[in-house]
């Protein structure tokens, strides 16, 4: 006996290869342990609905995903930059705002000044947002704390969130996120000695289950090749996998960078270059676009979409939210952003938040898909095709939401009708 049956349901199983969408029209969709125990055509189920499962879900034709993943987020910060909103809209770039020691500098403060609680109290609403649309993984990068402790209270922030929130975090030290005021201008040793610093913390970090991956941010007002090469050396050396923050206001070679380290993904990329591509191709290095980020800081160089779908490189989509470049806390907005600012299909944006997404955090095996023996993570949507998910801006359709085979209670809209009942 399954635990629950979805019934007349049209299933966007989001499998490669298959119908778009990898979609099982009038499907059915068992649940046991938490795991999807059987999907298909309803006509293939071998007994009544009532004799299968203890619940029956009669979705009456609407449509489910497996649950979106937001794979690059860094939610947890202290703070916000409003005023930073104003200057650019007055013409500073966001470079000159970082170099003048704002930017993602004026976090760090915010960040370091507010206690955990806080911390979890300020980055608690950021997540239910991207809940209520049906996230049930999320990514979270460290990288506002810039010294050991801070780094270590922003990730312990994360993994509370993972603990008590109905969702699955990832979490990501990204202490090379900035050269943190201490190291500014050569202090102490400069940028060099800090990112040994944060090379030291990594076996601690492995130790005490606080990074499931290392990120770092490869650019001209961050950290050079060679510093992030160090670190992915050590990272590699505790096991942990790697992303990069990669060409993204500038091409410093991070595509190639992340291929030769064989990382998970690879982010941002709008100035990604030709060899860069073709060497993530060759490592499975999945390409995160984050639309968010690009539209906020009014970005003219897209990402080179043509060229990672023409070398087979895939292409992931998440929010970025953070405070400074991608102030934005919904994923269905940005799979609009995405078709819409860098021409991905509405499928090709599903994908990213689902399956490639999973592979991006290096959950492929367990999440992204609709599957037999995954995670039955799924959200069920009033919506008549799966391309409405990334059509609209500011709608949410989101219907019901199933984590780890158990209904989220109480669901986001009220309005629910899938009905529920024991045997029929
Ligand atoms: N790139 C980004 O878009 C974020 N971090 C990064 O390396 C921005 C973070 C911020 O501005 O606070
Ligand atoms: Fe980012």
């Amino acid at each position: 006996m399954w635990d629950s049956l979805l019934i007349n349901a049209r299933l966007a199983t989001m499998v490669e290869g298959k119908a778009p969408y990898g979609a099982v029209e009038s499907g059915a969709l068992g649940i046991a342990n938490g795991r999807i125990a059987w999907l298909g055509s309803l006509d293939d189920l071998t007994a009544r609905p009532g004799a299968l499962a203890k619940k029956i879900y009669d979705l009456d034709g609407r449509w489910v995903t497996p649950g979106l993943i937001d794979c690059h987020t860094h939610l947890v910060y202290g703070g916000d930059r409003a005023g930073e909103f104003e200057q650019r809209l007055g013409g500073a770039s966001y470079a000159e705002i970082a170099k003048a020691g704002g930017g993602i500098i004026s976090t760090v403060k915010a960040t370091r000044e507010a206690d955990a609680d806080s911390l979890f109290a300020a980055s608690l609403p950021r997540l239910q947002a991207l809940m209520a649309e049906g996230v049930t993984t999320v990514e979270i990068k460290s990288g506002y704390g810039l010294e050991p402790e801070q780094e270590i209270k922003q990730l312990s922030v994360a993994r509370r969130l993972g603990e008590t929130q109905p969702v699955t975090v990832h979490k990501t030290f990204l202490g090379a996120h900035a050269v943190p005021p201490e190291y500014k201008d050569g202090r102490n040793g400069g940028a060099e000695a800090y990112i040994q610093s944060m090379i030291a913390l990594l076996p601690r970090l492995k130790q005490e289950q606080l990074a499931d991956s290392v990120d770092a941010f490869c650019e001209t007002i961050a950290f050079d090749a060679d510093q992030v090469a160090r670190l992915f050396e050590a990272a590699a050396a505790e096991g942990l996998p790697v992303r990069l923050h990669a060409d993204q206001l500038s091409d410093g070679g991070g595509a190639a960078l992340a291929a030769r380290f064989k990382a998970l993904s690879a982010e941002h990329l709008e100035y990604a270059n030709e060899h860069g591509i073709k060497a993530m191709a060759k490592a499975g290095t999945v390409a995160v676009l984050l639309p968010g980020a690009f539209y906020t800081l009014k970005d003219e160089t897209a990402p080179p979409v043509a060229a990672f779908r023409k070398a087979g490189v895939e292409m992931a989509v998440a929010t970025d939210c953070n405070p400074g470049s991608s102030p934005v806390s919904s994923l269905l907005s940005v799979l609009n952003m995405a078709c819409i600012l860098f021409g991905l299909t509405p499928e090709e944006a599903l994908s990213g938040a689902t399956r490639i997404a999973a592979k991006a955090l290096g959950l492929a095996d367990s999440h992204g898909t609709l599957e037999i023996g995954k995670v039955a993570d799924l959200v069920v949507w009033d919506i008549e095709r799966p391309a409405e998910l990334a059509y609209r801006l500011g709608f949410n359709p989101l219907n019901l939401v199933i984590r780890g085979g158990k209904r989220l209670q109480p669901t986001p809209k009220a309005s629910l009708q899938a009905c529920t009942t024991g045997d029929p």
